[in-house]
């Protein structure tokens, strides 16, 4: 018997009405696009990085801050602009791009793309205020993008999920661990795009991992390739709680498409991209995306219910 989701399951994201909630006429100084920002609460308050497109086409980081989660205030200066020397000045030329945050161990991680004529690699910097912000390392080699850290260690090693890209296994997600978040290993790859499927072209992680009674979710991207171009979508997946590196199940359908005015068209059109969710303590979460990679939208969700869609019909993870 196929599987009918009940209707209500089918609107799982609510769209906050007043979306996008931030656009490049809030930024107060000049950029093309808001876009694919890690979000996370610090003493009360919202705090956004978010993408930037100048005006030559390269990336940079600027931070915005809010009461609410949905009014952002956006700061006068950058966060991060491509590092001017040091090992990273040669793999930030072309810009940074798409920052993850999570806390751990009393700091706050951020993984971002780093480009370069050498390709694109993943950079962690740390921060403790979103006052300063300090290079740790570049803790991949190309072609990776996508990096998300677990905000919890595991048998005293962090886990990330990984998105490498090669000919053979195009676009997927790996596990990896760390004892110091510099030296990386134990790789393993754990979930693939399915064959014509939404999600068939690429997947990569999302927001960072979200803990919940049943495993951790982990909300992703998946790319479908049509002749109008690629789609890009959200989808959801469970993971082990003692072992992240098995995928419980991964839900079928999509949770997010492009439908929204300022989704289908914009900077490239047709793509919600997630970087960052915020768990609220009455159950919900707050749901970042770029829409069109051009502006910055927020939309809530129920966590039991995304963990009740990777579990009620999954699909294979590999
Ligand atoms: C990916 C990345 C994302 C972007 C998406 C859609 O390859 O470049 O930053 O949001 O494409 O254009």
């Amino acid at each position: 018997m196929p599987y009918y989701p009940p209707k209500k399951i089918i609107m799982l994201i609510e769209r906050y009405y007043n979306n996008p909630i931030l656009t490049k006429d809030d930024v107060p100084y000049p950029v093309a696009t808001v876009h694919n920002a890690a979000v996370v609460k610090h003493q009360g308050l919202y705090i956004m990085i978010f993408r930037s497109h100048k005006m030559n086409g390269r990336s940079i980081l600027g931070i915005a801050e809010s009461a609410d989660g949905y009014s952002f205030q956006v700061k006068e200066q950058p966060f991060m602009v491509p590092a001017t020397e040091g090992v990273f000045k040669e793999y930030e030329a072309f810009g940074v791009e798409d920052p993850r945050i999570v806390f751990i161990d009393g700091e706050y991680l951020i993984t971002y793309s780093a480009y370069s004529k050498h390709g694109v690699r993943i950079g962690l910097a740390k921060t403790k205020d979103f006052k300063s912000v300090e290079r740790f390392s570049l803790i991949t080699e190309s072609d990776y993008r996508n990096v998300v850290i677990f905000p919890e260690k595991f048998g005293g090693l962090y886990a990330r999920l990984d998105r490498p890209h090669s000919e053979i296994s195009p676009w997927s997600i790996w596990i990896s661990y760390s004892p110091d978040l510099k030296y990386w290993g134990e790789s393993k790859l754990i979930m693939k795009p399915l064959q014509y499927h939404w999600d068939e072209m690429k997947i990569g992680p999302g927001a960072p991992p979200i803990k919940t009674p049943r495993g951790w979710l982990s909300i992703y991207h998946g790319v479908f390739p049509t002749m109008d171009g690629s789609v890009y979508r959200l989808g959801v997946a469970l993971h082990d709680l003692e072992d992240p590196s098995k995928v419980i199940a991964v839900g079928d359908e999509w949770i997010l498409q492009p439908e929204e005015v300022y989704e289908i068209t914009g900077y490239v059109h047709n793509v919600v991209f997630t970087c960052g969710a915020v768990a609220e303590e009455d159950g919900r979460v707050k749901i970042y995306w770029g829409g069109a990679d051009k502006v910055m939208c927020v939309g809530t969700a129920k966590l039991e219910e995304l963990v009740d869609h990777c579990l009620n019909n999954p699909r294979d993870s590999i």
